[in-house]
């Protein structure tokens, strides 16, 4: 039993707001690629494989080491990996700003939801800070940029999802301790750096991420749902309702089993 009062909602972006990567990140890396006349084409069943590296210059290293072992990286690797970045960065934004991807289902409701209950809410993710403000602008709309009070994303942590860092630099800067918090993530390495930090957490999963191990979550379902079309329920239960609303959220966030080693602010 969590007795700690639900203050704060902590989600993920990629796979979770919207289902950003098979038609999104992919694609902006194979145009990035392009750009660089480099013949390196992800895709959507390599993608999948990738993946399992999160943060695009980790995965690009990734590739290059474990996918292409005739390929001679020129000296200024390190360099080429940013320039590639930078425009994979550019190409995915622009996806964006031509609204090629919508925010998965219940996503607005929840939030709107969250908003007028009071509920704090902030955004903790290993992408790009520009992806992010992207994808509340173009696929949310201009206002959801002042709806997030704390936007944790990209390099501000060295190690990235899995390890828990973003969450507990999320935390602290929010001044929460874990209990007081849901986490929304969609993919084992965002449930592994949540739990990490001991945070409730509540799993939609995607093509992508449907045969991952979400051990340890709150519930498994398929998105959050709209009243006309239900989530299927993989884990945990919706208490009655068809769709995840904020009773929803604070039912399993009440019932959620919480660590007694969590850091408290
Ligand atoms: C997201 C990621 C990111 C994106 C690419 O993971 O792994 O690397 O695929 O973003 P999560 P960048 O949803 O667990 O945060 O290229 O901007 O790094
Ligand atoms: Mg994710």
């Amino acid at each position: 039993m969590n007795m700690t009062p639900l203050s704060a909602l902590l989600f993920d972006v990629d796979g979770t707001l919207a289902d950003t990567e098979r038609d999104g990140h992919r694609i902006a890396f194979n145009a990035a690629f392009q750009a660089h006349h480099l013949d390196w084409d992800w895709d959507v069943a390599l993608y999948g494989k990738l993946l399992a590296v999160t943060g695009g210059k980790e995965r690009i290293r990734h590739y290059v080491s474990d996918y292409l072992p005739d390929y001679q990286p020129p000296k200024d690797f390190d360099d080429l990996v940013i320039a590639l970045h930078r425009s994979k960065t550019r190409h995915y934004t622009d996806l964006l700003e031509q609204g090629k991807i919508p925010v998965r289902p219940g996503v607005r409701r929840v939030l709107t939801e969250a908003r007028a209950a009071g509920l704090r809410l902030a955004i903790v993710t290993t992408t790009t800070p520009e992806n992010v403000t992207a994808l509340l602008q173009f696929s949310l709309g201009a206002e959801a940029m002042d709806w997030f009070e704390l936007i944790a994303a990209g390099d501000i942590v060295p190690a990235k999802k899995p390890a828990p860092d973003i969450y507990q630099w999320a935390l602290e800067k929010l001044q929460l301790p874990a209990s007081a918090c849901m986490a929304f993530e969609d993919s084992f390495n965002g449930l592994r750096s949540s739990m990490g930090a001991h945070i409730p957490t509540l799993v939609t999963l995607n093509d992508y991420t449907c045969d991952h191990d979400f051990s340890g979550a709150c519930a498994v379902i398929s998105d959050l749902g709209e009243p006309d079309s239900p989530a299927h329920v993989f884990g945990g239960n919706l208490h009655g309702s068809g769709y995840v609303t904020l009773d929803t959220v604070r039912a399993l966030h009440a019932s959620a089993a919480v660590s007694s080693t969590e850091s408290s602010f």
